[in-house]
C-alpha cells in the first residue's frame, strides 16, 4: 500500500496492552481516512447506546494521506469520539506538530480503548509504546504540562494534551497542541479526561512509501507558489480570520448578545484593524505558508493568539468591547483545554437567563471579571462553572421557563459565531452540519450574503451540499487545512491529484464527492443509532431565530420562516436521499456500499426505499 500505512495503533488503557491493526485497501479506497476512518471505526466497534465517558468508548486520532506530508497547511489531524456533549458523532480538527511525527511513526491512527486508573500519557516512538505515569502533570495547565513533555522528550516531538477542563469531563474541553491550537469541540478533550490520559507525545522517524514522489513535489512546489502569488495573500497574512468582525458587522451576521442581535456598535473595539496594530507575532500549524495565528498581548501581558471564533464568542455575544480583555479569555481557554465557542456561548447564555431572573446570582452583560472567574470554575467545575461546564443544552432544559429558546445549539453543540435571523440557508448549514452546530462543514454564509438573503431556494441547498462533500468529506478525510482553498482560492483540482500521486489510487472529484456522501450517511446512521427518538427537528436551528426578529441594523425585523424552513430541509434531505425524517433511504444506502447500516436502521426506524 502507497501513500497509506495500512497500520493503525491500537490501546488498551485498562490493560496497558498496545498492538498494530493491518487493514486493507479497501477501507480506505472507501473512506479515505482522517474523519471517514474515524466514523467507520466508531460504527464498527462502538457497543450502541454506550455513556460517552465509559472506557467503552473510543478515541479515534486520525491522519490522512495527505496529513504531515511536506504539502499546503498538510499538519492536521481529525480527533473522534462519540461525544459527551451531543451523544453523537463528534470530532475535531487540529493543527499540530503530532500530525507530521504520526506519519513518520508509521501509523494512519491511533485508537485508544479504555481507561486508566491512574493518570498517564502515552509516549509512542515509531514501534515503541510506553505507558507513562502523569500524575505530575494532572491539574497543570495545558501550557505547562507542554513544557514539562518538551523537557522530558526534547522539542522534536508532537503533542496531544488536555487541560484542567479535560480532566474534569467539561462537556466541551478540547484537545491542545503547540500552546493554543485546539481541536474536538464537541468534547472530545472530556473523553481524554474520561481515560485518565493527559497527553499522547508522538515521535515518528520513518517516511511512507509514496506512489509518485517526482509528481508529489511538483505539485507541493506549485501549489505553494500558488498560495504566495494570490491577491489576497497580503491581507490574510496581516488579519486571517479575524477580519471576519468586520464582514460579520457589514453583513450583519456578527453574534451578539447571545444572538441576539447581528450587529453591535462596538465591532471596532474588537476588529481585525485593531489586532494589526496590537499584533505582537504570527504562528501557525506546521507546513503552512499562510500562517493565520495573530498573537497580541491580552491585558495581563501574556501572548495570546486569537482567531474570528473566539474574538466573536468572548467579545460580541457577551457584549465585552476591549480586545486584551477578550484575548486574556482566550488565552484562559487554551491553557484550561476549553472550547472558546462552547464556552462563549455558555456565558451569553448564563448572562442571558441571570438578565431573565432564571439565576439566582446577578451576571451583567459584558462584565469582564465574572466571565474570568466563571471560565475557570467551569474548568474545574465549581460552584455555577460546573453548570456551565454541562453546555447550554442541558442548562435550559434544567431551567426550562422559556431558556430551550435562547439556548443557541443545534443536537447539543453550541452554534458557532455566525447570526442566522437573515441566513437561511447558514441556518440550514448549522443545523445539517454532522457534529452539531459548527461552521467548518459548510461556510454558506460567505456565500449567502453575495445571493438572495432571504431565499429558501434549490441554489442554496445545492451550494450547501457542495461545500459538504469538500469541506466535511474532503479536508477532513485527507486531512489538510482548507483554508488555503477557501480563503486564496488555491485551485481545488491540486488534491485530487494530491492524492492520487500519493497512493497511486486514481481518484476524480465525482470519486471524492462519493466518499464524502458515504461518510455523511454513516455519521447519520450513527446519531440514529446513538439517539432514542431521532426525529427531523434535530435538524432545525434555535427557536430564537424564528421568533424574536432582528432589533438592529440593516436587516431588522428580519427573523427565519418555520414553513419555508421546513420545506428547504425536505429539498435537503431530498438531494441526499434521505427521507423526510432525515434517514438515509435503503437505496441510498446500497448505493455507497453502507450494507452493515442498513438491518440496524430497519430494526430502530425503519427505512424507507
Ligand atoms: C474549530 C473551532 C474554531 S474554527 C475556532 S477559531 W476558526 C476555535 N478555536 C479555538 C481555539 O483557538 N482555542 C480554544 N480553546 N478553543 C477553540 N475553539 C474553536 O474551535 C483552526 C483553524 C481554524 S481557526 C479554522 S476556522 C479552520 N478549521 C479547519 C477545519 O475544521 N478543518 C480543516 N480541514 N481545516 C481547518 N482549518 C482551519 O483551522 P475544531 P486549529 Mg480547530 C486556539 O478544532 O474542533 O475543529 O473546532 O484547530 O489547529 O486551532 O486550527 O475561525
Ligand atoms: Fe493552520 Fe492557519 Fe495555516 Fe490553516 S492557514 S494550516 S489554520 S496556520
Amino acid at each position: 500500500m502507497k501513500g497509506w500505512w495500512g497500520r493503525i495503533l491500537r490501546v488498551d488503557l485498562s490493560r496497558k496492552k498496545y498492538w498494530v491493526q493491518e487493514l486493507n485497501g479497501e477501507i480506505y479506497k472507501k473512506y479515505i481516512g482522517g474523519r471517514g476512518l474515524a466514523v467507520k471505526i466508531l460504527w464498527d466497534e462502538l457497543p450502541p447506546g454506550i455513556d460517552p465517558f465509559s472506557p467503552h468508548n473510543l478515541l479515534v486520532i486520525a491522519s490522512g494521506p495527505l496529513s504531515g506530508l511536506p504539502l499546503p497547511s498538510s499538519g492536521k489531524l481529525v480527533v473522534a469520539s462519540k461525544s459527551p456533549l451531543t451523544l453523537g458523532y463528534g470530532d475535531g480538527n487540529i493543527g499540530t506538530m503530532a500530525s507530521v511525527h504520526l506519519k513518520k511513526a508509521g501509523y494512519d491512527a491511533i485508537v485508544i480503548r479504555g481507561a486508566s486508573r491512574k493518570p498517564i500519557y502515552l509516549y509512542i516512538e515509531d514501534d515503541r509504546v510506553e505507558f507513562r505515569d502523569a500524575e505530575d502533570l494532572w491539574g497543570r495547565d495545558t501550557f505547562e504540562t507542554e513544557d514539562k513533555l518538551v523537557k522530558e522528550h526534547g522539542r522534536n516531538i508532537g503533542t496531544l494534551l488536555i487541560g484542567p477542563a479535560g480532566e474534569s469531563l467539561v462537556r466541551y474541553a478540547t484537545i491542545i497542541s503547540m500552546k493554543g491550537r485546539s481541536g474536538g469541540r464537541p468534547g472530545i478533550g472530556a473523553v481524554m479526561g474520561s481515560k485518565k490520559l493527559k497527553a499522547i507525545v508522538i515521535r515518528g522517524t520513518k517516511n511512507p512509501e509514496l506512489a509518485d514522489e517526482a509528481e508529489l513535489r511538483r505539485l507541493s512546489e506549485a501549489s505553494y507558489k500558488e498560495i504566495l502569488s494570490k491577491e489576497n495573500y497580503d491581507f490574510w497574512i496581516r488579519q486571517g480570520t479575524m477580519a471576519t468582525i468586520v464582514w460579520g458587522q457589514e453583513n450583519s451576521v456578527l453574534p451578539t448578545m447571545n444572538y441576539r442581535e447581528a450587529v453591535w456598535d462596538h465591532y471596532e473595539e474588537i476588529s481585525g484593524d485593531l489586532m494589526e496594530k496590537l499584533k505582537v507575532e504570527r504562528r501557525g500549524c506546521p507546513y503552512c505558508n499562510m500562517q493565520c495565528g495573530n498573537v497580541i498581548l491580552d491585558d495581563r501581558g501574556e501572548k495570546s493568539e486569537l482567531d474570528y471564533e473566539n474574538v466573536a464568542m468572548f467579545g460580541s455575544n457577551i457584549l465585552l468591547n476591549d480586545l486584551r480583555k477578550v484575548a486574556t479569555l482566550n488565552k484562559l481557554a487554551d491553557k484550561l483545554g476549553l472550547d472558546t465557542i462552547s464556552m462563549g456561548n455558555s456565558l451569553g447564555f448564563i448572562m442571558e437567563a441571570s438578565e431573565k431572573n432564571l439565576i439566582d446570582e446577578r451576571i451583567e452583560w459584558g462584565d469582564y471579571k465574572a466571565a474570568q472567574r466563571l471560565l475557570i470554575d467551569t474548568a474545574y467545575r465549581r460552584g455555577l462553572g460546573s453548570f456551565l461546564a454541562e453546555g447550554v443544552m442541558r442548562m435550559s432544559r434544567w431551567l426550562r421557563n422559556g431558556a430551550e429558546e435562547f439556548a443557541m445549539h443545534v443536537k447539543g453543540l453550541e452554534i458557532s459565531a455566525y447570526d442566522c435571523h437573515a441566513a437561511p440557508g447558514m441556518a440550514l448549514a448549522f443545523a445539517t452540519s454532522p457534529i452539531g452546530a459548527h461552521h467548518k462543514d459548510a461556510w454558506l454564509i460567505g456565500l449567502e450574503v453575495k445571493m438572495d438573503r432571504f431565499a429558501y431556494n434549490e441554489e442554496k441547498v445545492d451550494k450547501l451540499i457542495f461545500l459538504q462533500r469538500i469541506r466535511g468529506g474532503m479536508f477532513e478525510s485527507l486531512t489538510t487545512c482548507r483554508l488555503p482553498w477557501v480563503e486564496l482560492g488555491l485551485n481545488l483540482d491540486y488534491y485530487p491529484k494530491m492524492l492520487t500521486a500519493a497512493t497511486g489510487v486514481t481518484y476524480t472529484i465525482n470519486d471524492i464527492y462519493e466518499v464524502a456522501d458515504r461518510i455523511y450517511a454513516l455519521i447519520r446512521a450513527f446519531w440514529i443509532r446513538e439517539h432514542d427518538g431521532w426525529n427531523r427537528y434535530m435538524d432545525y436551528p434555535p427557536m430564537r431565530w424564528f421568533k424574536e426578529p432582528l432589533s438592529r441594523g440593516p436587516y431588522t425585523g428580519a427573523k427565519l420562516d418555520l414553513e419555508k424552513y421546513g420545506k428547504m430541509l425536505n429539498l435537503y434531505y431530498d438531494k441526499r436521499g434521505w427521507d423526510h425524517r432525515g434517514v438515509p433511504r435503503r437505496s441510498t444506502l446500497v448505493k455507497l456500499g453502507l450494507q452493515e447500516t442498513i438491518p440496524v436502521l430497519e430494526k430502530i426506524v425503519g427505512l424507507e426505499d
